[in-house]
């Protein structure tokens, strides 16, 4: 049975029979999570039965009918059950799994891309992140589809976002859609679950009016499913105006505790305010008390035809934003209720549903129990699925080579920032399948992150060309801001949230779009903060990408407090997904850059931060051996070797590096033999020190002291050895090597909020100078 060939009504039929399945599945997993599996901590399992319920009938539309291969979707979180259902019907999910929800191995509390089995293309969780990353991946799909990035042919797909009402709360959502608005976004579904409850309870009366307009004036079209079938039918009857208005008008509080009470609570409140009206009486008396429940609660979003009717109804690429009313807990118990957010169904009330749907005794799992339509008519109506029409829908692409070493810039004095931008400059300049890869991106900030000279080569992206006015005019810039589609720079407005979300989007093109890029971002350090909630949903779905932060610490000097990270190196050890690097001098930076490029591509691999200063530095000279930049790689290499059974060490990162070599200069000569290391990653050593000790355990007897780059580095220093570390950021970054070897740390570093002033004047103020360095190691003795 083809789907061409399926009458409207048939696939009405089959869709309403597989919505009752949907529902009844999500609700059953979720019931027997916390009710028929073994619980050994006491704790609650939790999912959310009622925010299934209010969209089951929009999912069942869209995947098993819908929907095409190239579309890709983000789930409302918590709707995560439905999903996970509609992949078993599939045959995508296994019954293990979903008997498992929420347990270790089970299908995931939310949709998860690396977790779960069943083709999840965008991770959810945090509410807002996943909405507005269909947004910026419609801006990859446009971007890598303008430039034959991809694997040959492929459909435009839909970008479609499954979002709660009071996702919408979320400023993330606000200045995603401006900027979509900015970069002219196309083939976007947004579909609200207008269900008018949050968490908490009933969300503001009308409040949706103001966010239609919301959408308008940022050029989306808004498609508002507001009554079902059967009310629209009651309201061509003989006052059924008067119905539609007195429903039009009804505060959400009320509707929602009406729904709650049932066929009852509605008789009486529709007697009580409409009674004067003889065609309203009418229909009251043609229906029993479950038959006006079910016509006052036939709202459009959860009405199979209606919904189809809308979904069918678009057919270009405008952004789209479907209100879709909708009744929290449609079909259970507690439909309506304001506290249903969590609203588990007792035994008693899943006892009932079960009967209502027509399930026997052990047939739970059982795909098409309870279903009036036969096996043989659903199977192959879900073999059909448009969906999956190309089997699977994650796509690969081949890595891109990365040169043995980039070109870097060899200037006697640098900031690893000027030297980012020169690297990538000399990138540019050739015409190699690197430099056609890489896509820069960065929130307002591009000229001063030094990624101008990139730019000026390579151009800005648009949709459409767009000449440089300035530069038509003839006024002299630095800056030539040309806009095409051949362009290889997004520049975004002045946030950062948007700047990891669009990351995240680029840094899956391979997987979603059978695209390979190498995504850069640049912002100031300290405003990692303010978007580390997508920087770390970025690193949940495994996206990959370059950040670069820059400046950073109180070295940016005169800017002070304000603009001075303080603890983004922790952030660089703490964030899974995320290799970090603080680079001191460019030859370093240019081979991480070299390495981040390679890293990111790997199966293994993730994305790298790469931490840089404005602070010119005189630059070494010196030609690295193979084994120094592996070193460089690994996280620190000696700058100053220590002699055999040193009792000295000091450790310095990054734009603080020249106040060590000075201290080490004066150190030593009291002290010869003390060493001064240089790292260039906590994060790595510290990553690498765990894995050794881990696997320590695992060779019984063989005790390898040795085993990972900081255990061989601190091998040569006495047992007792005092260690000063010293970095423009907190202390703890460093403290951690005294554990290493158990030798004793003195950790210099930052720990409050910076004043302005030069560098002289804060370096001694929050004593990171060598006079610092040396009265530490005075301490530590
Ligand atoms: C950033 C974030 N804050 C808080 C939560 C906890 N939370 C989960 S769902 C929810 C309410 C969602 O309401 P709505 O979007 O209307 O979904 P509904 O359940 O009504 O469909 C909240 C506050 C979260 N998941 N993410
Ligand atoms: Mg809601």
């Amino acid at each position: 049975m083809a789907m061409t060939t399926l009458a409207p009504i048939q696939r009405l039929r089959l869709l309403r029979e597989l919505e009752r399945k949907v529902l009844w599945l999500s609700a059953w997993t979720i019931h027997h999570a916390n009710h028929l599996r073994p619980n050994r901590d006491g704790l609650k399992v939790g999912g959310h039965q009622a925010s299934c319920a209010s969209l089951a009938t929009v999912m069942t539309a869209l995947y098993f009918s819908v929907l095409r291969p190239e579309d890709r979707v983000a789930v409302k979180p918590h709707a995560s059950p439905v999903f996970h259902a509609i992949q078993y019907l599939f045959g995508h999910q296994t019954r293990e799994k979903l008997e498992r929800f929420r347990a270790l191995g089970g299908a995931q509390s939310y949709p998860s891309r690396t977790k779960d089995i069943d083709d999840v293309d965008f991770s959810t969780g945090s509410v807002g992140l996943g909405v507005a990353m269909t947004l910026f991946s419609s801006i990859v799909q446009d971007y890598v589809r303008l430039k034959n990035l991809g694997d040959g042919e492929r459909p435009t797909g839909r970008m479609v976002a499954l979002v709660g009402d009071a996702e919408l709360d979320e400023g993330n959502v606000f200045e995603a859609l401006l900027e979509g608005w900015k970069h002219d976004v196309r083939n976007l579904w947004w579909v609200i679950d207008y269900n008018r409850q949050s968490l908490d309870g009933v969300v503001n009366d009308r409040l949706f009016g103001r966010i239609g307009e919301m959408f308008e004036l940022v050029g989306w079209r808004v498609v508002t499913l507001k009554y079902g079938k059967l009310l629209e039918t009651a309201f061509t009857q003989p006052d059924g105006e008067q119905l539609r208005q007195w429903i039009d008008d009804c505060p959400n509080s009320l509707y929602s505790a009406l729904v709650f009470k049932g066929g009852a609570g509605w008789r009486e409140a529709l007697t009580r305010d409409l009674n004067q009206y003889p065609g309203v009486r009418r229909i009251l008396d043609q229906h029993d008390d479950a038959a006006l429940h079910r016509l006052m609660t036939n709202l459009a979003g959860n009405d199979m035809q209606a919904v189809l009717d809308a979904f069918e109804g678009v057919n270009d690429d405008t952004p789209t934003c479907f209100i879709a009313y909708t009744i929290k807990g449609q079909g259970l118990p507690f439909a309506g209720h304001k506290d249903n957010h969590s609203g588990l169904m007792t035994l008693d009330q899943m006892a009932g549903f079960k009967q209502g749907m027509g399930i026997a005794e052990g047939q739970e799992w059982e795909k098409f129990a309870g279903l009036a339509a036969t096996p043989a008519e659903l199977q192959p109506f879900l073999d059909a699925a448009p969906f999956n029409a190309q089997g699977k829908r994650r796509t690969t692409a081949p890595q891109v080579a990365i040169p043995a070493a980039l070109p870097h810039p060899t200037d006697k004095k640098s900031s690893t920032q000027e030297g980012f931008g020169k690297i990538l400059n000399a990138i540019a300049a050739e015409d190699s399948e690197l430099a056609r890869r890489i896509v820069t991106t960065s929130p307002d900030v591009t000229v001063s992150t030094n990624l101008g000279a990139w730019v000026n080569r390579r151009g800005l992206w648009a949709h459409t060309e767009a000449e440089d006015v300035f530069r038509e005019l003839k006024v002299v810039s630095a800056q030539l801001w040309r806009k095409t589609p051949r362009g290889q720079h997004i520049e975004l407005g002045i946030a950062e949230n948007n700047l990891f979300l669009q990351l995240a989007a680029m840094g899956l093109s391979h997987q979603i779009f059978g695209a390979r890029l190498l995504p850069i971002g640049t912002l100031y350090d300290p405003f990692i903060a303010r978007g580390l909630d997508a920087l770390n949903y970025a690193c949940y779905q495994d996206s990959r990408f370059m950040l670069v932060a820059t400046p950073s610490g109180v070295t940016l000097a005169p800017e002070g407090g304000a603009h001075q990270s303080i603890h983004t190196p922790l952030i660089g050890i703490g964030q899974p997904g995320l290799l970090s690097y603080e680079p001191t001098y460019v030859d370093e930076l240019a081979i991480l850059m070299r390495h981040g490029f390679d890293y990111m591509q790997q199966d293994k691999g993730g994305s790298i931060y790469l931490r840089l200063s404005t602070r010119s530095l005189p630059q070494p000279e010196r030609t690295l051996s193979a084994e120094q930049e592996a070193d460089i790689v690994n996280g620190a290499y000696w700058y100053a070797a220590p002699e055999a059974g040193a009792d000295i060490a000091v450790v310095a990162m990054g734009a603080v590096t020249p106040e060590a070599i000075a201290a080490h200069e004066s150190i030593v000569r009291d002290f010869s033999g003390a060493g001064l290391l240089v790292l260039t990653s906590p994060d790595r050593l510290h990553a690498d020190w765990l894995a050794a000790q881990r696997n320590r355990g695992r060779t019984a007897g063989v005790v390898d002291r040795s085993a990972s780059p900081i255990e061989r580095l601190l091998a040569p220093l006495s047992r007792d050895a005092r260690i000063v570390t010293v970095l423009d950021g907190h202390p703890l970054a460093l403290s951690w090597l005294g554990s290493v070897r158990g030798q004793r740390v003195v950790p210099l570093g930052i720990e409050n909020f910076g004043q302005s002033g030069d560098i002289p004047d804060l370096y001694r103020t929050y004593k990171l100078d060598s006079a610092a360095i040396i009265d530490a190691v005075a301490r530590a003795l």
